[in-house]
């Protein structure tokens, strides 16, 4: 974990954006010596951040490394608690299970799980999630709502918003939404989400949220099982894109939405979830754990649920399939 002074310290240059700041005024923020602050500014020229450092004016950050640690996430993040706490590590099984591990131990709202890799990555009923190193973000959020259980799938709605938003917001481009968990780019999927959940009967403790995204995988990054179904944004847009800026952006999006949510419910982000999603309105084949439905999709639910109207005009609620558009199916 970043400690309080480094926070202080990175919080400092992200409010000053190209003003110099001078070694006291930045003790004075910080509250310690200048002598810390030199400490702390050698070892993030270290991790790969350059400094100007201007006599009788101070210090300013003119190139920041390309890498998703604790200090680069939080240099330029505007969020008030969601990536408050960074837990960043450079190879993990899966950041679920710290992330997990933390809420358990009572992390605040808002903590964050990331990894440069993941040896074990998981999608849903224990399918595997391709996370080579220093192309994606693979990352865990901790968010503890106060609603019931059966409201959780609408946090995966709403992450899916905020991975939309952050796509375009950085990148120009603008993906669409699969329900309930992909997210995809001429067809194919750059992001797919995993929602679970602390709870006992009738109360939420934490809910976890897995993100997964491609970014600068390149084609033949993508393992032989995959190649058809997955791209990554350097795919789809020809050039790489930094890591740390699409991070802060999902994290400010999923903010900005989740507040929304907490304030004015589910309908506002249900109307924007919407106007994103691929497949509603079209005849799409669903498969659950017990029976394949064929039919078309109506809309999803105030819960988040899917309906699906079939062939016979019966209308089925869906909590958990896995969806093919008609284009997808052989
Ligand atoms: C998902 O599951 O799409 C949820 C993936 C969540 C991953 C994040 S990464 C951070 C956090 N830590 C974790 O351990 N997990 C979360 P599902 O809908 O079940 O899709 C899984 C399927 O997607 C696999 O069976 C593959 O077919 C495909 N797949 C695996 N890796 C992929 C990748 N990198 N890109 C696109 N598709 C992939």
């Amino acid at each position: 974990m970043q400690s309080e002074l480094r926070k202080k310290l990175i919080a400092a240059f992200t409010n000053s954006g190209t003003e110099y700041l001078s070694g006291q005024t930045l003790a004075d923020l910080a509250g310690c010596s200048r002598t810390a602050i030199w400490k702390h500014i050698e070892e993030l020229r270290k991790e790969g951040f350059e400094f100007e450092a201007v006599r009788k004016k101070g210090y300013r950050i003119t190139n920041t490394p390309e890498n998703i640690t604790a200090d680069e996430i939080s240099f330029g993040l505007k969020t008030k608690f969601v990536g408050s706490n960074i837990h960043y590590e450079e190879t993990l099984d899966s950041t679920q299970k710290v992330a997990y591990r933390l809420a358990y131990e009572g992390a605040p709202e808002g903590t964050i799980v990331i990894a440069e890799e993941q040896l074990a990555g998981r999608g849903r009923m224990q399918r595997k999630w391709h996370s080579p190193k220093y192309s994606g973000i693979w990352m865990s959020v901790i968010l503890r709502p106060e609603i019931p259980p059966q409201k959780a799938p609408q946090l995966t709605l709403i992450t899916a918003v905020a991975v939309v938003q952050a796509i375009q917001e950085t990148t120009g481009l603008h993906p669409q939404i699969k329900w309930p968990n992909d997210i995809l780019l001429s067809g194919k999927k750059i992001t797919g989400i995993l929602t679970e959940l602390q709870a006992e009967s009738d109360k939420i403790n934490s809910i976890i949220i897995g993100i997964g995204i491609n970014v600068n995988q390149r084609e033949e990054d993508f393992p032989e099982e995959i190649k058809q179904i997955a791209t990554s944004i350097l795919n789809e847009l020809g050039q790489p894109v930094s890591r740390a800026k699409l991070i802060q952006s999902l994290l400010k999006n999923l903010e900005k939405l989740y507040l929304l949510y907490l304030d004015k419910g589910f309908q506002p982000i249900k109307l924007l979830w919407e106007s994103y999603a691929i497949s509603i309105g079209e005849f799409i084949t669903a498969r659950t754990l017990n029976k394949t439905i064929n039919g078309r999709a109506l809309g999803i639910t105030e819960d988040g649920v899917l309906l699906m109207e079939d062939e016979a005009g019966t209308v089925h609620h869906i909590y958990s399939a896995d969806i093919d558009l008609k284009g997808d199916q052989v």
